[in-house]
């Protein structure tokens, strides 16, 4: 597993949170940025990530479980913000599981109605 680092220089979400890669942006502060995922699975699909760089959700939990909690509740206010306050939120964690990304992100899912067969 990915060790925890505030960045890690090889990893594409630290660069979108220091500003050296473009993303498209919808709420941030000191801790989190929330940006549109590049590949769309719904209507609204935003990606919500620490600044501060931990490989997956679990070792978030067990380094800032604050931070965890912030997420859910970013997650929360952009639902509102972009759709109607109703959201799946999902951490893919590991390979198997569909994690493509080393740094850990929820992916805000809503604006429609979602169907339920991850296999
Ligand atoms: O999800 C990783 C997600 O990250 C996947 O849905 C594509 C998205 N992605 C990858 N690169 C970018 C950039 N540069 N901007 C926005 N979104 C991006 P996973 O759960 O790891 O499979």
């Amino acid at each position: 597993m990915t060790e925890t680092h505030a960045t890690s220089s090889d990893c594409i979400f630290c660069a979108i949170a220091t500003g050296t890669m473009d993303a498209d942006i919808v709420k941030e502060n000191d801790r989190i940025i929330a940006f549109r995922d590049i590949n769309p699975q719904a209507e609204m699909h935003v990606l919500v990530i620490p600044r501060a760089h931990h490989g997956d959700v679990v070792q978030l939990a067990k380094a800032a479980p604050e931070t965890l909690a912030e997420l859910v509740t970013f997650a929360d206010e952009i639902a509102s913000e972009l759709a109607d306050g109703q959201f799946r939120f999902i951490f893919n964690s590991g390979p198997q599981a569909g994690q493509s990304v080393f740094h850990v992100h929820g992916h805000v899912l809503g604006g429609q109605r979602l169907g339920w067969t991850p296999a």
